[in-house]
C-alpha cells in the first residue's frame, strides 16, 4: 500500500511538471494517462490487491488522483492553438504571396480595340446588338427579301422553334436597329461576332468577328467615306500605305466598292502574300441604297450616308501575319501569348 502511494506521489509530480510545446500535447498526455491502457487505469486496478480495511481510504485517494489528472488535461486542451503553441509551425507570414501569372489580351480583342479607337477619333460611336437576329434586321431590311441570290453567299444556322430567327451573318442588322430609332445624324460603328454555315478552314470558320460602320447626314458623300477609310488604313497600318477602291456589288450599298491595301509584305513589289499583285484586300464600302434609307424610315432625299464592313480575323492575319484563321479560337496558350496590350 505504501509503494502504491509513493507511486501515486511520483505520477502527480510528473504530471504538475509536464510540458509539451506542440498542437498535440494534450491528446499525448490523455493516451499516456487517462488512456484505456493508461497510467491511472492501472493504478486504479491495484485496488483490487489491497487489504478491505484500506479499500475507502486508497479509492478516496485514487478518484482525488483521477480528478488531478482531468484537470491537467482540460488545462493543456485549452492551451493548445494559443500562440506558445504553433511555435513548432514554421511557416513565414512575411513572405510576399504567390505571384498569378499575367494573362494576354485576345488578338481579336486588341485589333477590335484598335480599331474602335481609330474611328472614336473621327467621332464613331460604338453601338452593338443581339447575336440571334430576326428576318427583317439582318437581310430584308437590308434590300436582301426572302429568295433573294445574295443571301445564299449567307447561309446561316437558324432557330428551329421559329425559321425567322438565326444568328446574324453580319453586324449590318445593328445599324438597322439604330436607323429605325430615327436619331439623325448617324455615326457609329458595330464590332461584334458573326456566323455563317461555312465548312471550317484556313480561311473560313462558321463564326467570325465583324466591325461594321456606318455614317448618315445631310449631304455625306463617297468622298467622305474614301478620306474616312484612307485615314483609318493610315492609322492601323502605318503613314506609308496606298489604298485602291474596285468596284464591287452589295445588295444593301450603290455604288459599292472594294477597298484593297498596299500589300504590307513587300510594300507593293508582288510577293505570295498579295499573290504578286502588290494589294490586298482588306474591306467592303458603298453608299447607302436608298431603299435601305426607306425602309428604316429614313428620307433618302434628305439624307445620304456612307457605309463598310470588315473582318477582323483578316485585318489581324494582316497585320500579325497569321496564316492561319483557326488558331483564332482553339485556345492554345502557345499561340495566345505571342499577343501583349496595355488595353
Ligand atoms: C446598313 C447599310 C449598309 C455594310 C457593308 C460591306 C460592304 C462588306 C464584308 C467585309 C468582309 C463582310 O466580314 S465580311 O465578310 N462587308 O463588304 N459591308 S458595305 O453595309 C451596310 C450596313 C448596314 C444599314
Amino acid at each position: 500500500m505504501n509503494e502504491l502511494l509513493q507511486q501515486i506521489e511520483a505520477y502527480k509530480k510528473e504530471i504538475t511538471d509536464y510540458k509539451q510545446d506542440d498542437a498535440h500535447a494534450a491528446e499525448t498526455f490523455r493516451i499516456k494517462y487517462l488512456g484505456t491502457k493508461g497510467l491511472v487505469k492501472a493504478v486504479m486496478a491495484e485496488m483490487k490487491n489491497v487489504p478491505n480495511e484500506n479499500k475507502r481510504a486508497l479509492g478516496q485517494i485514487l478518484n482525488d488522483f483521477k480528478i488531478f489528472t482531468e484537470n491537467k488535461y482540460e488545462a493543456l486542451k485549452s492551451n493548445t492553438g494559443s500562440p506558445l503553441q504553433t511555435t513548432g509551425n514554421d511557416m513565414d507570414l512575411t513572405l510576399p504571396g504567390d505571384t498569378l501569372p499575367l494573362g494576354s489580351r485576345h488578338p481579336i480583342s486588341i485589333v477590335k480595340n484598335k480599331i474602335i479607337s481609330i474611328f472614336s477619333r473621327l467621332g464613331f460611336a460604338v453601338a452593338e446588338g443581339p447575336e440571334i437576329e430576326d428576318d427583317w434586321h439582318n437581310f430584308s431590311a437590308l434590300n436582301l427579301p426572302e429568295n433573294h441570290p445574295a443571301r445564299d453567299m449567307q447561309d446561316t444556322f437558324y432557330v428551329s422553334q421559329n425559321p425567322d430567327w438565326m444568328l446574324r451573318t453580319h453586324t449590318s442588322s445593328v445599324q438597322v436597329r439604330e436607323m429605325e430609332k430615327g436619331n439623325l445624324p448617324i455615326r457609329i460603328i458595330c464590332p461584334g461576332r458573326v456566323y455563317r454555315n461555312e465548312t471550317i478552314s484556313a480561311r473560313a470558320h462558321c463564326f467570325f468577328h465583324q466591325v461594321e460602320g456606318l455614317y448618315i447626314a445631310e449631304n455625306v458623300s463617297f468622298a467622305d467615306l474614301k478620306q474616312t477609310l484612307y485615314f483609318f488604313v493610315q492609322e492601323m497600318f502605318g503613314q506609308d500605305v496606298k489604298v485602291r477602291f474596285r468596284p464591287s456589288y452589295f445588295p444593301f450599298t450603290e455604288p459599292s466598292a472594294e477597298m484593297d491595301i498596299s500589300c504590307l509584305i513587300c510594300g507593293g513589289e508582288g510577293c505570295n502574300i498579295c499573290k504578286h499583285t502588290g494589294w490586298v484586300e482588306i474591306l467592303g464600302c458603298g453608299m447607302v441604297y436608298p431603299n435601305v434609307l426607306e425602309n428604316c424610315k429614313i428620307d433618302s432625299n434628305k439624307y445620304s450616308g456612307f457605309a463598310f464592313g470588315m473582318g477582323i480575323e483578316r485585318i489581324t492575319m494582316l497585320k500579325y501575319q497569321i496564316k492561319d484563321l483557326r488558331l483564332f479560337s482553339e485556345n492554345d496558350a502557345r499561340f495566345l501569348k505571342q499577343f501583349t496590350s496595355a488595353v
